[in-house]
């Protein structure tokens, strides 16, 4: 993730300079399905169920970006969601939509952290809401849920123990032990410490964007059929999906890796 790097990124001005205002928006995703408890299934995160959110995401950015140009011929405005070099919650969090938690999401008092984070950039003046203030008081259960210990201390969730990070990015042809012994079944990102988050246990709502709804195949895939799953079958199975990411090579490597660990439990 060199990406990261790019000094755009601590600095706003440097990606829009005639910037004044940043307009931040999220949208919810939660669907109130359940995954399957055996081990035979791989788990495959909850962002990645429906239609990539880029798409969704930029289709209703471009329509609120042309809406304001429309006002004046001189009004400037860019969206993003997840594609510049924006830094998404910090803000979503200056902007009042919710707080950064200790697990690394941003939560919502509204829907929990089942939401997509997105901006528009413009030059006009407009006036601003109050930052979000933090909301996880003592509570510790993602840090205690999270089976690799990548939330190294509050707040700070360190990528190279995160199973999403290795699931998702990790382009190299085999994972770290780290992480390999502790995968339970997940093969597509990582859920498990929103899942324990009691913001979402109480606030997550149905959304109502269909697009959201899972692909089917996507809820319940077998691990051993992902483990040798084609390259045809791939690009047939996760159309328009943010899963397209995770390249064949690597979903087969992540299936492989799970039912190796599950392997090596038994024996
Ligand atoms: C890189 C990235 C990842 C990487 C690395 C995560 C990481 N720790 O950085 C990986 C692949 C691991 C990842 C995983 C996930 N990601 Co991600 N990811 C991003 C991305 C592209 C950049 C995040 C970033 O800036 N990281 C840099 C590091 C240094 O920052 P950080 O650890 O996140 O947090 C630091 C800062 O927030 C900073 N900070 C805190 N307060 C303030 C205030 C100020 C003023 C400043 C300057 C800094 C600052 O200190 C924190 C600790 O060091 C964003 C999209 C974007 N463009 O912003 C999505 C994004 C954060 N991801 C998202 C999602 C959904 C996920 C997953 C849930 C997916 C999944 N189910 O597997 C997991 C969650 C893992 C976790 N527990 O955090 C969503 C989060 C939505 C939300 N509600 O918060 C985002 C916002 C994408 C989007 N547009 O919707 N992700
Ligand atoms: S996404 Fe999974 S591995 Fe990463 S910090 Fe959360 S619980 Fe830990
Ligand atoms: S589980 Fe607790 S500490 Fe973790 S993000 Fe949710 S409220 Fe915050």
């Amino acid at each position: 993730m060199e990406w990261m790097a790019n000094s755009k990124r601590q600095d706003i001005r440097k990606v829009m300079p005639e910037v004044r205002t940043i307009i931040s928006v999220a949208l919810n995703y939660y669907t109130p399905h359940q995954r399957p408890s055996t081990e035979e299934y791989a788990k495959i995160s909850r962002y990645a169920w429906g239609r990539d959110y880029h798409k969704v995401m930029h289709k209703k950015l471009k329509a609120l970006t042309t809406w304001l140009q429309g006002f004046h011929e001189g009004i400037q405005a860019r969206y993003y969601a997840d594609t510049g070099p924006v830094q998404d919650k910090v803000w979503a969090q200056k902007a009042g939509i919710g707080w950064i938690a200790k697990n690394g999401n941003v939560i919502t008092r509204e829907y929990g952290s089942w939401v997509f984070l997105g901006e528009v950039l413009t030059n006009l003046e407009l006036e601003s809401d109050r930052p979000h203030t933090e909301h996880c008081g003592t509570c510790t259960r993602c840090i205690e849920a999270c089976p690799t210990d990548a939330i190294t201390q509050p707040f700070v969730v360190d990528a190279n123990r995160c199973i999403a990070y290795h699931t998702i990015e990790n382009r190299n042809e085999k994972l770290p032990q780290t992480v390999t012994s502790d995968l339970q079944g997940w093969v597509a990102g990582c859920d498990i410490c929103q899942e324990v988050c009691p913001w979402n246990q109480h606030f997550a709502k149905e959304t109502d964007v269909a697009e959201f709804q899972p692909y089917p195949g996507n809820l319940a895939p077998k691990l051993v059929e992902l483990a040798q799953i084609s390259d045809q079958e791939w690009d047939r199975q996760f159309p328009a999906s943010a899963l397209r990411r995770i390249k064949p090579d690597m979903l087969r490597r992540n299936a492989r890796a799970n039912l190796d660990a599950f392997h090596q439990a038994k024996e």
